[in-house]
Formats: structure tokens, C-alpha cells, sequence
């Protein structure tokens, strides 16, 4: 049985996401970032986390291309073309929608007080509204590599949600909609709803 460590309003999310998507049970530890619980198995004290037997991986979207490597599932297989694509996209959403959100939450609590520049903001939030565009532009089709999905629509539909709870633009009708008719699934309720064991 995996555990997933990280609570339920943090990256972990999209482990157990996936993880629903998947069909696989799974226990959540929902320890909260930089507590001493999450340093047990990350000494950064960063979640999520996953147990897997006497393995612990860090990062979520390690522990996501595990899973679909290991799953065969939400992934293109490793070493095709279309894997790399999807790779791509993959790394894309993190430079340019994890690292901008990531970017404003150290301006807004993760830095420490002393070092915190909240002006930068404004220019992330610009940052950001560029790259919903670009995204938006790409999507063609139910998913954003076409008929499957895979690890970049949950990617895209956790960073999304996030930049709502981050007070940042919206992104326009048409991502919009899409993200919440992702929101609808019932994997992503699952794990909105799943008890901490
Ligand atoms: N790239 C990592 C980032 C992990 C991360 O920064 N998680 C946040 C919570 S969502 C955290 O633990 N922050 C505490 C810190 O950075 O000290 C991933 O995707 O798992």
C-alpha cells in the first residue's frame, strides 16, 4: 500500500489525484510543510512525499512519472516520442505555472519576513496571465495531449486551482471550463474528500 505524505491543500494533491485516477487504494499522512513529521521523510521538510514499500520519493512530479511508469497509466510510455512530448509540456508547467505560483508564495510566506519583496507580485501575476494564454491556446481536445489524459492535465488543473487560492488573475473561458470540468471528475473529488489514515 502507498502512503502519500502531504496534506491534502499542498502538491500532495496531485499524487493522490493521480492515484484515484488510477484505481489505486492509498493512505494519506497529511503532514503539513516544514513540520517534523514531513522531515521524517524528507529532512527538507517538503511534501508530498510517497512510501513505497522500504522506498520514500520526494517531488511530485518524480512520485507522478513513478507512478505512471510504473502503472502504465497517465503517461506516454518512457523512451517515445510522444513520451518526450509530453515531457516537455510537462517541464513547461513547471517553469512557467509551478514556479511562477511557487515564486509568489515565497513573497507572501515562505521567505523569511526580512527577505520578502511583495512588489514582485504584480510581475508574476503578469507572468502567469501569459502562460494561462499560451496554455489555453495549446488545448485542443479533452485533454492537453489530446484524447488521453496524462500527468500534464493534473499539472495544469492543480496549478490552476492554485493561482485562485492565490488571489491571481483568472485564466480565460476557455482554460477555465476546462478545469472545471476536470474538477467534476470523480477521482478529483475522491481525493478533495479522502480521510487522512
Ligand atoms: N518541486 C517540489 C516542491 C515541493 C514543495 O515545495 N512543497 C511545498 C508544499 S506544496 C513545501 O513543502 N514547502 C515548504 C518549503 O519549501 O520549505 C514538488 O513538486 O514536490
Amino acid at each position: 500500500m502507498y502512503t502519500v505524505v502531504g496534506a491534502t491543500k499542498s502538491r500532495g494533491f496531485r499524487v493522490m489525484w493521480m492515484l484515484e485516477e488510477m484505481g489505486i487504494t492509498y493512505d494519506q499522512n497529511p503532514a503539513a510543510a516544514r513540520s517534523d513529521e514531513a522531515k521524517k521523510f524528507n529532512p527538507l521538510g517538503k511534501i508530498p512525499a510517497l512510501v513505497d514499500g522500504n522506498d520514500v520519493l520526494t517531488d511530485s512530479t518524480a512520485i507522478m512519472t513513478y507512478l505512471g511508469d510504473k502503472h502504465g497509466q497517465l503517461t506516454a510510455p518512457a523512451g517515445t516520442p510522444a513520451r518526450a512530448r509530453q515531457d516537455a509540456l510537462t517541464f513547461w508547467l513547471i517553469d512557467e505555472f509551478d514556479a511562477i505560483l511557487w515564486a509568489a508564495a515565497k513573497h507572501t510566506f515562505a521567505l523569511p519576513e526580512a527577505e520578502r519583496m511583495p512588489a514582485v507580485k504584480d510581475s508574476l501575476k503578469a507572468e502567469f496571465v501569459r502562460s494561462a494564454a499560451v496554455l489555453s491556446e495549446r488545448l485542443d481536445g479533452p485533454f492537453l495531449m489530446g484524447d488521453q489524459m496524462t500527468i500534464p492535465d493534473i499539472l495544469a488543473v492543480h496549478c490552476i486551482n492554485w493561482s485562485i487560492g492565490a488571489g491571481f488573475p483568472s485564466v480565460d473561458k476557455k482554460l477555465g471550463t476546462w478545469a472545471k470540468g476536470m474538477r467534476e471528475r470523480p477521482a478529483f473529488k475522491a481525493a478533495q474528500t479522502k480521510e487522512a489514515t
